[in-house]
């Protein structure tokens, strides 16, 4: 696979594509499908805000992770994927969850993703979620979703996607697993070993790192000595390829060639989606790192919104009305500055029923809580 131009505009593609040039990864998209993606981006969005706002209000316990500024690299990267396809989430990954297989149907209960009400249930500590209490966030998964169990450790999640998809090779299926991971566990040594091993046996394997500069404290320069991380993949022989995290169009594409690479049984390959972290390392961390991070490049990293982008180009497609694209301005904006009014309807009633779920669940019984550390005996 050759490596893609990141700087090819979707005009360029789309009149490629008009004047049936051989461009045959990945499909175009149609009107309707932007309109969806724009959709999945307003409830990113929304998620990360709503659960600001109800952390504030004192509604919640625990460490909330941020995915602001960074929902191209999710919204992209889950909408080329088929049901049977795996993901394994980390903690900045947490709307990953339920944007997985969006497209059957935002409330479809067959789809292959879990619903809003398990994730809202899930960062409340209710019944009814993944985790029932023993975490608020990311360390959950399902078989049945498809979905690898997050963990902490960072990178740990590769080895067990090559094992997910080498087992599923062996059973004759064609399944491609994509890991989430952010630049800086791209330093852990297993990082390097599952990829290698991916590499040798050809495993289906996408590894998405989405940089977005910083790890907790410590800024990309420290982390790794390239200019762009995707040529790490040099060193394993196989594609790297760089995406525009802020572009969710482009995500789309990089991450649907490298999807059918791999599913066509060419092997893994990484996608460097390049952005930038908008708040602290987690909520915890939000007052400290507004001091140890320069003011103008926090303001340069964040001035490009994955929601503005994605309305400049609807306009340029005659997709969007400059009026329709003014409706919900909440591009530039934190939690703060927003309400309710400022999202689409649908966004605001969807993530209402898994609020309303989650607060009206029980906390699980106290027996529980020594339960499942040890395989329980039937
Ligand atoms: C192996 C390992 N080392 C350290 C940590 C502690 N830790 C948790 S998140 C984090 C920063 C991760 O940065 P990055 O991978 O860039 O992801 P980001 O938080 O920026 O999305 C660190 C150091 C960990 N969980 N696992
Ligand atoms: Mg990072």
């Amino acid at each position: 696979m050759a490596k893609t131009d990141p700087a090819r505009t979707t005009k360029e593609r789309q009149s490629k594509a008009e004047k049936g040039a051989a461009d045959p990864l990945p499909a175009s998209l149609t009107k309707s499908d932007y309109q969806e993606l724009l959709l999945q981006l307003y409830l990113a969005r929304y998620f990360d805000v709503r659960l600001i706002k109800e952390k504030k209000r004192g509604r919640l316990r625990g460490t909330l992770y941020s995915s602001h500024n960074q929902e191209a690299i999710l919204v992209g990267s889950l909408f080329g994927l088929r049901p049977t396809d795996w993901i394994s989430p980390i903690h900045r990954d947490m709307p990953a969850f339920f944007l997985k297989d969006m497209r059957a149907g935002w409330s479809n209960p067959n789809r292959s993703g879990m619903s809003i009400e398990e994730v809202c249930g899930q960062v409340w500590g209710k019944v009814g979620s993944p985790g029932r209490a023993r975490d608020n966030w990311s360390h959950i998964g399902s078989t049945k979703h498809k979905i690898i169990h997050s963990t902490s450790m960072l990178a740990g999640t590769i080895p067990a996607a090559c094992g997910v998809v080498l087992a599923d090779r062996l059973d004759g299926k064609d399944s491609v697993a994509l890991t989430f991971n952010g630049e800086g566990s791209t330093a852990q040594g297993v990082f390097h070993e599952a990829i290698n091993f991916a590499s040798v046996h050809k495993l289906p394997v996408v590894t998405i790192v989405e940089n977005n500069q910083w790890a907790f404290g410590t800024p990309a320069h420290l982390e790794y000595a390239l200019e762009d991380f995707a040529r790490r993949a040099d060193g394993y022989g196989i594609p790297g390829l760089i995406a525009d995290g802020q572009d969710v169009i482009d995500v789309y594409e990089k991450v649907s060639e490298a999807v059918a690479w791999a599913r066509s049984g060419k092997g893994p390959s990484i996608v460097e989606c390049k952005s930038f972290r908008a708040y602290g390392h987690g909520d915890h961390d939000d007052d400290r790192a507004a001091k140890y991070r320069p003011k103008d490049e926090v303001k340069a990293g964040r001035s490009r919104d994955p929601i503005g982008i994605m309305k400049e180009k609807m306009i340029e497609l005659g997709y969007l009305s400059q009026k329709e694209a003014e409706k919900y301005p909440v591009e530039g904006k934190g939690a703060n500055d927003l309400t309710d009014e400022d999202f689409p309807k649908q966004v605001v009633e969807y993530l209402a029923k898994g609020v309303e779920f989650a607060i009206a669940s029980p906390v699980p019984p106290p027996e529980e809580g020594a339960m499942w550390v040890f395989r329980e005996v039937e």
